[in-house]
């Protein structure tokens, strides 16, 4: 069974985070759901990014606002695809979520992140469902029904 690892950088991030569980628990792809600040707690994001894959994760999501390194921190020490999502909190960044967006989308070459839009936790999600779906048949079914059912809708 393909695992996914989603990751935020605060506990007020986990709201955003809602639908992408709920997504990846629709598309019935087991999934892990941590609290880790790449500036606040990075041994703690160091020990899990470097040891996901040995822990059978296949995909990581990481979600976080403002100064937004938690993707990038953790693709820096895995292989595995991560997939970032910029985080705007109501109340939060004075800028809506450009800071976190530039900060996800303008790695470095060398160690790339999938940047989704701002609050784009769905689609993290449903790109997570693709990436597996080349290897895991389950997923593959999962995730083109789920596009038959958006179509029709
Ligand atoms: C980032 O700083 C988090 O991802 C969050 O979006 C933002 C603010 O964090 P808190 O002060 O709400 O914990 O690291």
């Amino acid at each position: 069974m393909p695992k996914v690892a989603v990751l935020t950088g605060s506990k007020s991030d986990v709201p955003t985070l809602d639908v992408c569980v709920e997504t990846l628990a629709k598309l019935g792809i087991e999934h892990e759901l941590h609290v880790m600040s790449a500036h606040r707690a990075p041994a703690k994001v160091q020990a899990f990014a470097s040891s996901a894959a040995d822990n059978g994760f296949e995909v990581i999501i990481a979600a976080a606002g403002m100064a937004a390194h938690l993707p990038g921190v953790v693709a820096a020490q895995t292989a595995l695809p991560v997939i970032g999502v910029p985080v705007a909190q109501s109340g939060g960044s004075s800028v809506s979520g450009m800071d976190a967006l530039l900060s996800i989308a303008q790695m470095p070459p060398g160690i790339p992140v999938a940047c989704m839009a701002v609050n784009g936790a769905k689609n993290a999600a449903l790109y997570a469902a693709a990436i597996l779906a080349l290897k895991h048949n389950s997923v593959r079914e999962k995730l083109l029904a789920f596009r038959e059912a958006q179509s029709k809708a």
